[in-house]
């Protein structure tokens, strides 16, 4: 099939998502294009039958804000036409479902019958998309889609609450490739990053105020008090600058690293043996999988979607949002004994094998193969 993607190309997890979709679904032989403003971050090769197109929003002084979705959804119906795209596949439904609808109802003018599967990631719908500012058209254009997936049955539940959605909307979690992390990987260079009789903790994000950042460096507060331990801290964010004058302020500068945004997150994550993800609101909590396959246990926040990825006592633990004496409490519990964060490493590498993209691979081509034959049906 000929799939048009589009998605936000930074290090955010609904551009993780859609990028290894794409790609995994290049390895099944589809044709696809992402449409973006930016080649994504995670698409570094691109093949006969992976494709990238640029959105160009040409500046024009009369413009306080550039129309961003009025060049995506011209870019979308001249790919569609140029290249036979035969379905649309649109991460976050701000604004890329409402351009993707825009760019059906233009194509179907000429004949031409694109369907559009929209995946909510999360904040499009539990922080930005319920604003009254944005709401009626995120309502319209959810119902509008003629497929919705939602990352989780949290997030499923969250959309029905907020938006009135008169549409199915089916849960595909998001995936890892297992394979890409092999057993016997023993070049982790843990060395460089801390002494053998430290532990080290982890955190990745965005640095918005929703991941709790204070609530991080807090947590490895109370750790780095029991036993030898070191903190890195990757990705870039509003909050960035705010957390470093915090470790600053609580004398813990020296075993804290801020590595801004990384192209090398399995290295990485390969020599992490805890990682935090306090989150207020998380959806899914991607990065969390992420060190889950990388055999790191998570202690995390119990909100949104996360329970149906870090399981209690399996894979790690949660804790209600913002307590960070009970997070330190497990955290310490985990690092303090060898054969305990053992038992909870290969935990959490056993939970994520169940996100394998082999699994979640064929739930997105069913979808694809139902929304394709609506095309016989559906032509608003
Ligand atoms: O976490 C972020 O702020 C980035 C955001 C995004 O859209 O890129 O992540 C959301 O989508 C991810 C991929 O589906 C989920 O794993 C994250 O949980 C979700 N973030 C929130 O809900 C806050």
């Amino acid at each position: 099939m000929k799939i048009a993607i589009v998605c936000y190309p930074t290090f955010g997890g609904s551009g993780v998502v859609a990028t290894e979709l794409g790609i995994a679904l290049a390895g099944r032989g589809h044709e696809v294009h992402f449409v973006t403003y930016k080649q994504p971050v995670r698409l570094e090769l691109l093949s006969s039958n992976i494709h990238f197109h640029e959105v160009h929003v040409p500046e024009y002084p009369l413009f306080h804000y550039q129309p961003y979705e009025l060049a995506l959804s011209s870019k979308l119906v001249d790919t569609v036409k140029l290249y036979g795209i035969e379905l649309l596949h649109v991460h976050y439904a701000i604004p890329h479902a409402y351009a993707g609808y825009m760019a059906k109802k233009m194509l179907l003018e000429e004949g031409i019958y694109v369907p559009m599967i929209t995946t909510l990631h999360g904040t499009d719908i539990t922080l930005v998309g319920k604003h009254p500012y944005y709401k009626p058209a995120v309502t319209f254009s959810i119902n509008k889609s003629d497929v919705v997936t939602s990352v989780s049955e949290d997030l499923k539940r969250s959309t029905l609450r907020i938006f009135n959605i008169q549409k199915d909307i089916e849960v595909i979690p998001n995936f890892i490739d297992s394979k890409k992390y092999s057993q016997d990987y023993t070049d982790c260079q843990r060395s460089l990053m801390a002494n053998e009789d430290e532990r080290i903790v982890t955190h990745i994000s965005n640095f918005r105020k929703v991941k709790h950042i204070p609530d991080v460096i807090n947590v490895f507060y109370k750790v780095q008090e029991k036993m030898p331990a070191k903190l890195i801290m990757v990705g870039e964010g509003p909050e960035k600058e705010n957390a470093e004058m915090l470790c600053d302020k609580l004398g813990i500068a020296d075993k804290v690293m801020f590595l801004g945004n990384s192209h090398e997150i399995d290295r990485i994550l390969c020599f992490s043996d805890l990682f935090l993800l306090p989150s207020k609101s998380e959806s899914f909590g991607l990065a969390a999988l992420e060190a889950m396959i990388n055999r790191v246990a998570v202690i995390s926040s119990n909100t949104g979607g996360i329970p149906e990825v870090n399981i209690h006592g399996v894979s790690g633990f949660l804790a209600d949002v913002g307590d960070v004496e009970e997070m330190a409490k497990k955290a310490i519990y985990i690092l303090e004994d060898d054969t305990i964060l053992e038992e909870f490493k290969q935990n959490a590498h056993k939970v994520a094998t169940k996100f394998d993209i082999l699994n979640i691979l064929p739930l997105y081509e069913e979808v694809y193969e139902k929304a394709f034959k609506s095309r016989f049906k559906n032509t608003y």
